[in-house]
C-alpha cells in the first residue's frame, strides 16, 4: 500500500513538472507572439519598454483567465451561508507597480528571468519601465492596496472600487529646495493593466430641478434637466500569492453620456461642444493631492458621489441578478467605506433601494445599515469632511432629501436615548450649522465603526465619537492596520526572505504566524552576521539607486536614519530637522567629534497648497546644501531629501533603513504603516507612544524599541493648563541655539517663518504639535540609540526580534479581524 502511495505521489510530481514545463513554454510562446505581432520586434531586439509592455500584456491575459475560472468557484459559494462578497470602496488605491508583484504571486519570476537571459535585458531594467499607479496620497491609499492584495491571497471574494484618475499623485520636483508639482500622466505605461468594460456602464445623475408631489399612491418626485454622466468601468485584476483566487479593482471613468455634441459642433460652436464633454470628463481627471485634509471643493464632492453611485448601482444590480430579491442583501454583501469619502454610499443605497427597486424606507434602512461598515483613519479636526448644505442640495437634490430624512429619524431616535439633550443630539446629527457632516453620517449609517490601532480606536470612543459610543457601544471596535508583507518583505528584500527560508523554512510566506519562529535565532551569531551582511548589501543597492536617479552619493557604512511619510505638522519632520541642526552645531563646535557617520534620509510629499509643510521641505534641503559645502562636516553628517517618494521608491528604501523615525505628537497618528514596513525589514524604531507604535512596543518589548516624548494624557493635561513653547525654549540652551539658527538660516536662506511658528503669537497657538516640548527627550533617546547601534551584536538581535514580531502586523491578521468582527464572512478558498 505504502509503495503504491509513493508511486502515485511520484507520478503526480512528474505530471506537475510536465505541466510546469508546458506552462513555461506557453508563457514564452505568448510573449514571443505579442512581441512579434503587436510590437513588431523580436525577443533579442526588444527594448526594455517593449519587453515590459509585452510581459504586462501576457500576464494581464493570464490574470483575466484566472478571474474567469475563479468566478466558477465564487458561484458555488453563493449558496453558502457563511460567505459574503466584500466590496471595499475607497477614493484612493496606491498600487505602485504591478508587473513584479504579479510575476511573484504567479510564481513566474524565475521563468521570466531565464527567458530574458537571451535578450540582454535584466528583470530590474524591465520593471523600471512601469510607471507607478499612484492613485493615492499616502497611508490610506496604500492600506487599501495592501488589503485588496491580502484579501485575494487569503481567498476572499473581494472587489475594490475607486476612480480611474487620468493623473495620479503629482510628481515632486525640488527646485532650490522648494517642492514643485508636475502632472503624473501614468496611463501611457499603466493602461495595459486596465481592462475596459465599455459595455457595462452606469449612469450617474447630478443637478436638476427637484420637485415632490402627492399622488394617490403617495409622495412622488420629479427631477428635471439633470446632468447624466456615464461611469465606464476599467478592471485591474488582482493576483494573490500561491492561490487560484483572483479579484479585481474596478475603476470608474467619467464619460459624457450623450457623446460628443455634434450638432453644436457643426453649427460652428466648437468650444461649447468641447466644453460640454469636458465638464463630465473632468470628474476623473485628477486625484486630489491632499492627505489628512478636507478638500471642500465641488469637484471633490462630485468625484465622491460619482464613485459611490456607480459602485452601489453595480453592487445592487449584481446581487439582484443572482438572487432576484433584496431580502438577503445584507447577508450576502459587505460594503466597507474607507474613511468618510465614500459615506454617500449610505443615502445612495437608500435611493437605489427605494427609487429603483420600490422598497420601503424601513426595509431599505435595515439592509443598508447592516451591510455598511466604516473605518476612520484620522482624528485631525481639519480632515473631518463637512459640506455646505447648498452645495449638496444643488449637486444631488434627491440625495439631499434622503439625508434630511435620515437626519429627522436619527434625531427622533436619539431623543429616545437622550431625552431632551438637544446639545448632544445637535452635535451628533448629520445635518447642522448648514452643513452635511460626513463622519456623523458614516457612523449612524454603519453597523460597525473601527479605528486603525488600539490607541486610535480608544480615542474615537472616548473623544471624537463619544456620544455615539454612549448610544451604542457595541458598534465600536478596533482593527489594527497591517501590511502586505509578501510585497514589503519577500519581494522587496529577497536577501532577508532567503535567510528566513533557510532558518525557519518557507511556510512563513503563506502563514504569517510562522514569522515569529525567527526569534529563536536572536542569539545565533551566524544569523546575526548574515543579517548584518544583508542590511549592508541593501544599503549599497539603495545607494546605487539614489546615485542613478538623484546623482547623490550615500555612504553605506554610515547609519541610515529614515523618516518617510507625507509631510505634515503632526508627523513632526520639523522636530527631526531641529535635532539635526543641533548635531550640526555640535560638529561645527568640534569637527573632531568621534562618531560614526550619520545619514538622514527624508522622503515626503506635501499637499501643494500647504505652505508650512513646503517650508519644512525647503529647510531640510537647505540644511543639506549647507552641510555639503563643508568638507569636514559632510564626512560625518549627511542629509538627503529624496525626491518624489512613491511606492516603488519605498520598496527600495525600507530594506536599507537602520533606524525608523515615528515621531508624531502622541494622539495624532491614527496608526502608521511605514513603521510596520520598516520594522519587518529589520529597522529599529525611535518613536512616540502614538498609533501603532504602542503595539510595536508591546510586541517587541521595551528593550527592542526607543520610546520618547509625552504620552497622550500628559499632552492633554499640558494643553488644558496652557502650553508655553517659549518657556521650553528659554530653558534649554541646546534647543534655543537650534531654533535661533532658523532665523540665520541655511545656505543663505532664512527660516524666520518656522521660528515664528514655533514661538510666536501671530499663530493662534505657538508650536501646536509640541516639537519643542519633546525635543530634549528625543535627543536623549537618540543618543542612547546610537550608542546601542555600536554594539553590533545587540543591534542585530534587536533586528531579529523586530522582524519576528512583525508577524502581528501582517495584513492577513487585520483581514481576519475584519472578517470575524465586522464583516462576518469567510474566505471562498483557503490557502
Ligand atoms: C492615514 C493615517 O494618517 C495613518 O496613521 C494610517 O496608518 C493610515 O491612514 C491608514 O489607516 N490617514 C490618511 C488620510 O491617509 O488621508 O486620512
Amino acid at each position: 500500500k505504502a509503495a503504491k502511495a509513493k508511486a502515485a505521489k511520484a507520478v503526480k510530481k512528474v505530471e506537475e513538472a510536465v505541466l510546469e514545463v508546458r506552462e513555461e513554454a506557453k508563457l514564452k510562446d505568448r510573449l514571443n507572439t505579442v512581441l512579434e505581432y503587436d510590437l513588431h520586434t523580436t525577443p533579442e531586439e526588444a527594448s526594455a519598454q517593449q519587453m515590459y509592455k509585452a510581459l504586462a500584456r501576457v500576464v494581464n491575459e493570464q490574470l483575466r483567465q484566472r478571474y474567469i475560472d475563479f468566478k466558477k468557484t465564487k458561484e458555488k459559494a453563493e449558496q453558502r451561508d457563511d460567505v459574503k462578497k466584500v466590496y471595499y470602496i475607497c477614493m484612493e488605491y496606491l498600487m505602485g507597480q504591478s508587473l513584479r508583484n504579479n510575476l511573484f504571486n504567479l510564481g513566474e519570476m524565475e521563468e521570466v528571468r531565464e527567458i530574458l537571459e537571451g535578450s540582454g535585458l535584466t528583470l530590474e531594467e524591465v520593471f523600471d519601465c512601469e510607471p507607478d499607479a499612484g492613485l493615492g496620497n499616502g497611508g490610506l491609499g496604500r492600506l487599501a492596496a495592501c488589503f485588496l492584495s491580502t484579501m485575494t491571497t487569503d481567498g476572499y471574494d473581494a472587489t475594490g472600487f475607486s476612480l480611474r484618475y487620468e493623473y495620479g499623485l503629482f510628481k515632486q520636483k525640488i527646485v532650490d529646495g522648494w517642492q514643485v508639482e508636475l502632472p503624473d500622466n501614468w496611463l501611457p505605461g499603466g493602461h495595459v493593466w486596465l481592462n475596459e468594460n465599455a459595455d457595462d456602464p452606469f449612469d450617474v445623475t447630478f443637478y436638476g430641478t427637484y420637485q415632490e408631489y402627492w399622488t394617490e399612491e403617495g409622495l412622488k418626485f420629479n427631477l428635471e434637466n439633470p446632468q447624466v454622466v456615464q461611469a465606464v468601468p476599467y478592471d485591474m485584476y488582482i493576483s494573490g500569492y500561491e492561490t487560484k483566487t483572483t479579484n479585481k479593482l474596478r475603476l470608474w471613468k467619467a464619460v459624457d453620456s450623450d457623446g460628443f455634441d455634434m450638432a453644436t459642433f457643426n453649427s460652428g460652436d466648437f468650444t461649447r461642444a468641447a466644453q460640454k464633454n469636458n465638464s463630465a470628463e473632468v470628474i476623473t481627471k485628477v486625484l486630489y493631492p491632499a492627505d489628512n485634509i478636507e478638500e471642500g471643493k465641488e469637484l471633490r464632492l462630485k468625484q465622491q458621489y460619482f464613485m459611490v453611485s456607480a459602485s452601489c448601482q453595480n453592487i445592487v444590480r449584481d446581487h439582484y441578478k443572482i438572487y432576484g430579491t433584496l431580502d438577503n442583501f445584507h447577508k450576502k454583501n459587505v460594503i466597507h467605506i474607507n474613511d468618510t469619502h465614500p459615506a454617500l454610499s449610505i443615502p445612495e443605497l437608500m435611493r437605489i433601494f427605494m427609487d429603483d427597486y420600490g422598497c420601503s424606507w424601513d426595509y431599505a434602512w435595515e439592509r443598508v445599515v447592516n451591510t455598511v461598515s466604516y473605518t476612520n483613519h484620522t482624528v485631525l479636526a481639519e480632515a473631518l469632511e463637512k459640506w455646505n448644505d447648498s452645495l449638496v442640495r444643488g449637486l444631488m437634490p434627491r440625495i439631499y432629501v434622503i439625508i434630511q430624512e435620515i437626519n429627522r429619524r436619527f434625531r427622533d431616535e436619539m431623543n429616545q436615548k437622550f431625552p431632551g439633550d438637544w446639545g448632544k443630539i445637535d452635535y451628533i446629527s448629520p445635518l447642522g450649522d448648514n452643513q452635511v457632516r460626513m463622519a456623523n453620517l458614516a457612523v449612524l449609517g454603519s453597523h460597525r465603526v473601527n479605528g486603525v490601532s488600539a490607541l486610535h480606536s480608544k480615542i474615537l470612543q472616548d473623544d471624537l465619537f463619544h456620544d455615539f459610543y454612549l448610544a451604542d457601544p457595541d458598534k465600536f471596535t478596533n482593527v489594527t492596520n497591517g501590511i502586505a508583507y509578501r510585497r514589503w518583505l519577500c519581494q522587496s528584500n529577497p536577501g532577508l526572505a532567503e535567510l528566513l527560508d533557510e532558518t525557519i523554512g518557507p511556510d512563513y510566506r503563506t502563514d504569517y504566524h510562522r514569522l515569529a519562529d525567527f526569534e529563536r535565532f536572536v542569539r545565533d551569531e551566524t544569523v546575526l552576521d548574515r543579517l548584518e551582511e544583508i542590511k549592508h548589501a541593501n544599503k549599497v543597492r539603495f545607494a546605487d539607486k539614489v546615485k542613478s536617479v538623484q546623482g547623490v552619493d550615500l555612504d553605506p557604512d554610515s547609519i541610515f536614519v529614515v523618516q518617510a511619510k507625507r509631510l505634515h505638522e503632526y508627523k513632526r519632520q520639523l522636530l527631526n530637522a531641529l535635532r539635526i541642526i543641533s548635531r550640526y552645531q555640535a560638529l561645527k563646535a568640534d569637527p573632531n567629534l568621534d562618531m560614526r557617520p550619520e545619514t538622514y534620509l527624508f522622503a515626503a510629499k506635501s499637499a501643494p497648497n500647504y505652505y508650512l509643510a513646503k517650508s519644512v521641505i525647503q529647510l531640510i534641503s537647505k540644511i543639506s546644501e549647507e552641510i555639503e559645502q563643508d568638507p569636514r562636516i559632510r564626512e560625518k553628517l549627511k542629509v538627503v531629501f529624496l525626491e518624489n517618494y512613491s511606492v516603488s521608491m519605498a520598496e527600495h528604501l525600507m530594506p536599507a533603513a537602520d533606524i525608523s523615525e515615528q515621531i508624531s505628537t502622541a494622539g495624532k497618528e491614527a496608526s502608521g504603516t511605514g513603521n510596520m514596513k520598516l520594522m519587518i525589514n529589520g529597522a529599529v524604531t525611535i518613536g512616540t507612544m502614538d498609533g501603532a507604535n504602542v503595539e510595536i512596543y508591546d510586541a517587541v518589548g521595551p528593550e527592542n524599541i526607543f520610546i520618547f516624548g509625552k504620552r497622550v494624557e500628559e499632552i492633554r493635561k499640558i494643553l488644558s493648563e496652557g502650553y508655553n513653547s517659549g518657556a521650553v525654549y528659554s530653558n534649554d540652551p541646546v534647543l534655543k541655539a537650534a531654533v535661533d539658527r532658523l532665523s540665520e538660516g541655511f545656505a543663505g536662506m532664512s527660516f524666520q517663518n518656522l521660528k515664528d511658528y514655533l514661538l510666536k503669537p501671530g499663530y493662534s497657538i505657538a508650536d501646536p504639535y509640541m516639537c519643542l516640548l519633546d525635543f530634549a527627550d528625543y535627543c536623549r533617546v537618540h543618543d542612547e540609540m546610537f550608542a546601542v547601534y555600536e554594539d553590533r551584536r545587540r543591534w542585530n538581535s534587536m533586528s531579529v526580534v523586530n522582524i519576528a514580531k512583525a508577524y502581528r502586523f501582517a495584513a492577513d491578521s487585520s483581514i481576519q479581524n475584519y472578517a470575524d468582527q465586522i464583516w462576518n464572512t469567510r474566505p471562498v478558498l483557503s490557502i
